[in-house]
């Protein structure tokens, strides 16, 4: 494709990865740290339990050592709410708070910027036991625990993200192991779109509340934001490529930004009997938020035609081929689109085009808070080889540098992990990281750290800022 010349990367872009809690710490029942809905949870039947991952919570030093070799701007972590209040409320874990003093301490040693996930799919136990985010309590919770944040780590943490995919915790919260209904839930989808609603005011207070305390600080949400395309040119294929980009993406977006539901989401609700209720004050809370940037984790785009007219509804999005909702929308494969091992597709042109899209609707500064690809990485001779992601991620970057180019505001780029850890739902063998953590799925043996090809690939970029790819 001919293209004008390419605008740089600028010059103080923030060149990271990302990690999560539960996924890569372990010592989940450890000095203090209360149960989260993860550890509670039934794992998957072959998929290994939460209690050591990738160990970082013995390790931190020498992966911080490692990301600051490959010469990152910015590490993308996210606080254990249990950690810190191991009951979601109350009683404060004075280990915990110690714990994310030392992570931030460390990555600050480096000139690392710390990028703080608030809440990444790990809601205390203790709070789901009250009905989780069914429960309006919970959002004072959230508010309790975002103002222990901003008072212990406030002072050297400039960047923070709310709720990490919360349209996935809405979409296809039940796979994540976070959806929590009420026994006598006749409507599902309705208890979905409450919690989703009590979310959004938790995360309008939150950002609320971090600006005014921390007045230099900068914080935005961490939805999952993929373009969808309309399988053909058939207009009502169109219409379908709306609907689901409404409730997929712009929900979230027009909520954070604007504080107002999508007309189209808003919709939606009404024809499945699932519109949230409003407590008094959630109008004017939800205008009150504000983001200073979008992050948002981009891993591929989706298709969708318009469901036949004998269509029932079906499972909703899976991250792979959409799901089915009767009247609105049902996932196609792309077969324009290569896939991983993992069957999820790869679309790097759909990455430039979701960050123009959001671009021209929202206005603001975005970061990349996730994108990479899962594979069986194989540690042979202290090597690993891993030409497949280096090329996802180049492939990705360079798209990047085009939407920079077409005008985009791009604040940094954190792929999907920094690190070896556990997979949502698919254990250990499913890697994404630079860095090999050496354990099986059920044999954990000392978790020993060995560098990728892909962690001396991403070295020479992050030092040529993004020049030699
Ligand atoms: C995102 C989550 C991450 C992560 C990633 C890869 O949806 O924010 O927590 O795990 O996807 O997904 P998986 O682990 O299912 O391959």
């Amino acid at each position: 494709m001919i293209h004008k010349k390419l605008k740089p990367f600028p010059k103080d872009f923030l060149w990271g990865a990302s990690t999560s809690a539960y996924q890569v710490e372990g010592a989940n029942l450890t000095d203090g740290k209360g149960p989260s809905c993860q550890d509670v949870k039934k794992v998957p039947e072959g998929t290994s339990e939460l209690d050591v991952c990738a160990d970082q919570y013995h390790h931190y030093k020498e992966d911080i050592a490692l990301m600051a070799e490959m010469g990152f701007k910015t590490y993308r972590f996210s606080i254990s709410w249990s950690r810190l209040l191991p009951k979601g409320t109350g009683e404060v874990n004075p280990l915990g708070i110690e714990y994310y003093n030392n992570l931030i301490n460390e990555c600050l040693k480096y000139n690392i910027e710390p990028l703080v996930t608030m809440y990444h799919f790990d809601i205390p136990a203790a709070l789901d036991e009250i009905g989780g985010w069914g429960n309006r309590k919970v959002i004072d919770c959230f508010v309790e625990f975002a103002k222990l944040m901003f008072e212990n780590y406030g002072d050297r943490v400039k960047y923070w993200l709310t709720i990490n995919e919360q349209n996935m915790l809405t979409l296809v919260g039940p796979l994540i192991g976070t959806f929590n209904a009420p026994k006598d839930c006749t409507n599902v989808t309705k208890e979905l779109y409450q919690q989703n609603h009590h979310m959004l005011v938790a995360q309008a207070k939150a950002m609320a509340l971090c600006h005014e305390m921390l007045p230099n600080a900068k914080i935005g949400p961490a939805p999952n934001i993929s373009l969808v395309y309309p399988a053909s040119c058939k207009p009502e294929d169109m219409l379908a490529a709306q609907n689901f980009n409404a409730v997929r993406n712009w929900l979230y977006l027009d909520m954070a930004v604007y504080g107002v539901y999508n007309n189209l989401a808003w919709a939606y609700m009404e024809e499945h009997d699932a519109v949230p209720v409003f407590a008094p004050g959630d109008e004017e809370i939800l205008k009150s938020g504000h983001p200073d940037f979008i992050g948002f984790n981009y891993y591929n785009t989706s298709t969708v035609e318009f469901p036949g007219a004998d269509e029932k509804d079906g499972t909703q999005n899976d991250q792979q081929n959409g799901g089915v909702e009767a009247g609105f929308f049902k996932g196609f494969a792309n077969p324009n689109l290569p896939r991983t091992e993992f069957g999820w597709e790869i679309d790097p042109q759909g990455f430039r085009a979701t960050i123009r899209e959001m671009y021209s609707r929202y206005r603001l500064p975005m970061i990349i808070t996730e994108n990479g690809l899962g594979a069986y990485d194989k540690l042979e001779d202290g090597k690993i080889h891993d030409p497949y992601r280096i090329e996802y991620l180049r492939k990705h970057i360079e798209q990047m540098q085009l939407a920079i180019t077409d005008g985009a505001e791009m604040m940094g780029y954190c792929p999907w992990s920094a690190i070896d850890l556990i997979s949502t739902h698919e254990g250990m063998v499913k890697r994404y990281g630079f860095i090999y953590v050496d354990r099986e799925e059920f044999d954990v043996k000392n978790c020993d750290r060995y560098r990728k090809d892909s962690f001396f690939w991403y070295k020479k970029v992050i030092e040529s800022n993004g020049e030699d790819l």
